[in-house]
């Protein structure tokens, strides 16, 4: 029992700060370091901290409180759910039984595992494999490890391995993308690696992390996760058997860490591993042993590992965070799994703390085992699709929309990953106006990595071009981007666009009007300046290069105070010079923006009006909190024509307010850009022009001859009348028109 023991954040500012703290409490590690880090601290430790002088805040009075919180979450679970296996956690015999249940369900897909030798007590570590059966002449399928439950404490870890299982089990037939994914990729998982320190958790000792090895001398257990055969003994671990990062005796000195790495090492084709662990919300890549040693594949590691940060991200809005060794997300940890995995077989290898970030820590309640386990399978599954790739193709920055006229420069970018290489020569590039017909091909000129291609300056306006990119690896296999193109393709529009306005505000604002009669604002009116900056407000403009003037809300002194000058008791509103929109089909509008609001009341309102001012449409309010709302140039665009009719008395209008209770607003607009888009002009119909040469004459009746009698679409080649076929009604269509000529 952790009866009055506590858990206390400390401000770890130092080793030494770090090797007095363990000599009176344990650290809960898991938590981004130096700084604030969770110690376990027992009830007769809090004077020896106190004497310390070592910043610290007591986060729980009472240790013992927040594990009964816990099994009465855990029983009320149960109580509502009992008979889902998802709506508790469960020991390792219970987890057995729930794969076999699995098994039982689909033997088509699933093969126990059983690992050797056993734990320190003789548990025997089982798994599943999940396949789908193979077919005749398949490529060799990549396997992923799914491994969890080194650290005996982080209880989520299991369940997000047992929901990950469950899915791929149960969804098979229904999903069509599990169906996929289970055929073409072997899955491994493996629950409970640590299953005595496990067990151990739900008999004895809840905060339990390591094994259950006897060290002698009164202390138990090495730490699974230091005694990994690939720079063990290194940074951030413990020769000392009461130490919870202790590694060991010697690398792969323990049962568990044998029995996996011999199961991985008779595995051919590894290429993905994820160790599963809590809390932090981090996706921990390579090198772990090492912030300083740049791992090779950084480019690949770092595309897959921010496609796991989305995926892990995405169901729920969880803040997960990826990093390298090199960005220093957690502490260095030397001997830990991915390392050796991604060392011995170069599969792509990742710790995933999941949740929290520290609100209950590891002992996160039932409830969130299925929301968890979500995002642990999405990121699953998005690792799964990096793995089955042999290229990453991809068009750097494309155009939505190009001015008529000018040539369509593209840039491809292509990245060699899983170990897989690029055909020289393979990359191409192919387009089409419209979304029919054929498309062009063009080689792509420059040299791996980086490519370029330009389609032609004459694609007419109007047009809508279509295009994909393609390369091929070693093997033959071609990848493009779009994934499934050609049925899906990227575009570009080609259109008549000019510039309307393009104003950087460094020649005197002409035009704008900074304050307008009906303000309210006492001060901070919005003025033209080379603005003084504080915390909250610019120091300098945005315009790059050599600009230096931007509207801001109110001029304070050089160095003033924070405040000085900023909006009170009101509003104050910008007003940009009229500009003319007639005759656009469509304009886009942008601008940057400031606004600094430190956790006011007050928003900034951007208004567009189409009358000169009379009245006005809404672009955006921002705030007043969240995004945009804390300083910074920030540009936006939008579409004008999206929110009212485009004329030649168009405006815009941003306001700055303080009201209600008064805080530091300051807001700042510089970089305002106009552009219009014409419609294209129409080229005038061309009667009797059989041949589209734009004249009228015997070359017209010679094709009507030529394709005489032939069905056609109405109205195509020479079907000059409409009916569908060649023959004499086109004939006459020339003669009624003969001579004539169009442009
Ligand atoms: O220390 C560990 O073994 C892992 N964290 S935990 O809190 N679950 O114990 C992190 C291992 C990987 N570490 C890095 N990549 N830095
Ligand atoms: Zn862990």
């Amino acid at each position: 029992r952790y009866d009055n023991w506590k858990f206390v954040q400390v401000e770890v500012r130092s080793a030494k700060d770090l090797l007095a703290l363990q000599q009176i409490g344990e650290s809960m590690a898991c938590r981004p370091g130096p700084g604030a880090q969770i110690y376990l601290i027992p009830p007769d430790g809090m004077g020896a901290l106190d004497a310390l002088g070592i910043p610290h805040q007591i986060v729980s009075e009472n240790v013992q409180d927040v594990l009964d919180a816990e099994d009465a979450a855990r029983a009320a679970a149960r109580a509502e759910r009992g008979g889902d296996f998802f709506a508790d956690y469960h020991p390792p015999t219970e987890i057995d039984a729930y794969m076999t249940t699995l098994t039982a369900l689909r033997p088509d897909l699933v093969t126990p595992i059983t690992l050797s030798p056993n734990t320190w007590q003789g548990r025997t570590i089982r798994g599943v494999k999940i396949a789908a059966p193979p077919v005749v002449g398949e490529p060799a399928r990549p396997v992923i490890i799914v491994n969890a439950g080194q650290h005996a404490r982080e209880w989520i870890s299991v369940s997000s391995a047992m929901w990950a299982m469950d899915q791929l089990i149960r969804n098979f037939d229904t999903d069509s993308e599990i169906h996929d994914l289970v055929s073409k990729v072997t899955w491994i998982i493996i629950p409970s690696m640590n299953r005595d320190g496990y067990q151990y958790t739900f008999d004895t000792n809840r905060l339990w992390r390591k094994n259950r090895r006897n060290n002698g001398g009164g202390t138990f257990g090495v730490d699974n996760n230091r005694n990994w055969g690939y720079q063990w003994g290194g940074a951030s671990t413990s020769t000392s058997g009461s130490s919870d990062i202790y590694r060991g005796p010697s690398a792969f000195s323990e049962p568990e860490n044998q029995a996996l790495r011999d199961f991985i090492l008779a595995t051919p084709n590894v290429k993905g591993v994820i160790d599963l662990h809590s809390y932090a919300q981090l996706i921990l890549g390579v090198w772990a042993y090492s912030e300083a040693v740049v791992p090779p594949r950084e480019t690949e590691l770092r595309i897959v590992g921010q496609e796991i940060e989305d995926a892990l991200t995405s169901p729920f809005g969880t803040n997960y965070q990826y990093g390298l060794g090199t960005d220093n997300l957690l502490y260095e940890a030397s001997g830990v799994l991915p390392d050796w995995t991604f060392f011995a077989n170069g599969a792509v290898s990742w710790t995933w703390e999941l949740r929290d970030m520290g609100t209950f820590g590891f002992e996160l309640p039932a409830a969130q085992i299925v929301p968890t386990g979500q995002e642990v399978f999405n990121g699953l599954k998005t690792l799964a699709r990096a793995i089955l790739m042999k290229l990453r193709v991809n068009v750097i920055n494309p155009p939505t929309v190009v001015n008529t006229g000018s040539s369509i420069p593209l840039n491809v970018q292509v990245t060699e990953v899983n170990g897989n290489t690029m055909l020289a020569g393979s990359a191409k590039l192919f387009w089409r106006i419209g979304n029919s017909g054929p498309f062009n091909e063009i080689a792509l000129s420059g040299t791996f990595p980086n490519f370029t291609a330009s389609l032609p300056g004459t694609i007419p306006c109007g047009s809508n071009v279509q295009y994909y990119a393609q390369a091929a690896a070693s093997d033959g296999t071609l990848v493009n981007i779009p994934a499934d193109a050609p049925a899906s393709t990227l575009a570009v529009g080609v259109r008549d666009f000019s510039t309307v306005l393009n104003d950087t505000l460094e020649s005197g604002g002409t035009g704008w009007s900074a304050g307008m009669a009906g303000d309210t604002a006492t001060t901070g009116a919005w003025t033209l300046v080379n603005p003084n900056g504080t915390t909250a407000a610019p120091e300098d403009d945005h315009t790059p290069g050599s600009g230096t003037m931007c509207f801001v809300t109110g001029q304070g002194p050089v160095g003033g105070a924070l405040g000085a000058a900023d909006v009170d008791n009101g509003f104050t509103t910008l007003r940009t010079p009229r500009f003319d929109l007639s005759g656009a089909s469509s304009a886009t509008i942008s601008y940057w923006r400031w606004f600094s609001n430190a956790a006011g009341d007050d928003s900034f309102k951007v208004d567009i009006s189409n009358n000169d001012g009379s009245t006005w449409s809404s672009v955006e309010i921002v705030g007043p909190a969240g995004a945009g709302t804390t300083g910074g140039w920030i540009q936006h665009s939008f579409d004008a024509g999206a929110i009212l009719p485009l004329t030649a008395n168009m405006r815009m209008r941003f306001i700055a307010a303080d009201s209600g209770v008064q805080e530091v607003v300051e807001a700042g607009i510089d970089d305002f850009v106009v552009t219009a888009v014409a419609p294209c002009p129409v080229t005038p119909a061309c009667p009797g022009d059989a041949n589209g040469d734009h004249a009228v004459g015997l070359a017209d009746i010679a094709l009507v001859i030529q394709t005489w009698g032939q069905s056609v679409t109405p109205g195509a080649g020479a079907d000059l009348d409409g009916n569908g076929s060649i023959g004499l009604g086109d004939i006459a269509a020339i003669i009624q028109n003969w001579a004539g000529a169009c442009p």
